[in-house]
């Protein structure tokens, strides 16, 4: 084969490489479901979660680590306030009636996720 084709080939495998950690890598989203759970670890993940617009979701906050920051969890829009026991699943639910996103954070406001509502 021809330097040229390899070079064709390794640059089409270059192309396909970086397509897949574009496209699938660093996804931390997680498509609408009516029950997620986040874990909680230092910060959230996942930290964005896509929601249907008018259907109840169910949040699970998964509480790992014992540090203050994350004791709370704040839901402003949804005037939630909620202490999260380390080693313990606390769940939400919340309806997002609007289309668009809602924060949600920890109780000093540092730590932050966002949930996206969709149509
Ligand atoms: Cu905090």
């Amino acid at each position: 084969m021809s330097a040229d084709r390899w070079a064709a080939i390794v640059a089409g495998a270059a192309v396909l490489a970086f397509l897949y950690v574009f496209f699938f890598g660093r996804r931390s989203a997680v498509e609408a479901e009516s029950r997620i759970t986040i874990v909680v670890d230092g910060g959230y993940s996942p930290d964005l979660i896509v929601a249907r617009r008018g259907s109840p979701l169910t949040l699970i906050f998964d509480r790992r680590d014992s540090g203050p920051c994350t004791d709370e969890i704040v839901l402003p829009d949804f005037g939630i306030r909620r202490a999260l026991p380390t080693g313990r699943r606390t769940a939400i639910t919340i309806v997002p009636q609007h289309v668009g996103e809602y924060e949600f954070s920890c109780g000093m406001n540092m730590l932050h996720g966002r949930i996206r509502a969709t149509e």
